[in-house]
């Protein structure tokens, strides 16, 4: 499997949740790899991981960070690659403080930011398929199965007083 996402955290703290990104796109088939790589603590290691990035194959950076959560907007800075970025809750303002920081990025250098935690995880490797299926049909296919099962669930899923 061909590794198209780059998947960042600021600490190894943060893997409980990040791990959710490979578990997601696993489903999709999509290859990844995991760093740990803090922007204040490691900066020019971030630096170098960002503007090698495109050169070595990657297609999206997903990265997740709690507290002042520089890591995203600073990845997003090195590199024109989509960058997604996953707010985690550090113990500071249940994760608003990280929220803040990735969503409010200067017009110019975008960051999609998700929701807080575990649901965005989740859903940054949701789309960061959904991006590469704009160009990959086998990507496509899966992510639209999916869909189509999660659908099909909820369909499927009797109501709570007739259980
Ligand atoms: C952030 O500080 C990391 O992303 C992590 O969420 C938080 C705490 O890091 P540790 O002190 O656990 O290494 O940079």
């Amino acid at each position: 499997m061909d590794i198209q996402v780059g998947i960042i955290m600021g600490s190894k703290s943060d893997w409980t949740i990040m791990s959710n990104v490979s578990k997601t796109l696993e489903k999709f088939g999509i290859g990844s790899e995991n760093r740990v790589i803090s922007a204040h603590r490691a900066p020019h290691l971030l630096t170098e991981y960002c503007e090698s990035a495109r050169d070595r194959g990657l297609k999206v950076l997903v990265c997740g960070a709690g507290l002042a959560a520089a890591l995203p907007g600073v990845a997003a800075a090195h590199t024109s690659l989509p960058v997604l970025g996953v707010p985690l809750d550090a113990g500071g303002f249940g994760g608003m403080d990280a929220l803040m920081a990735i969503v409010q990025m200067p017009p110019g250098v975008p960051v999609g930011t998700l929701a807080v935690g575990k649901p965005g995880a989740i859903n940054a490797a949701i789309l960061a398929a959904s991006i590469l299926a704009v160009s990959d049909e086998k990507v496509r296919a899966a992510l639209d199965n999916f869909r189509a099962q999660q659908t099909q669930a909820i369909k499927d899923t009797p109501p709570p007083d007739q259980e």
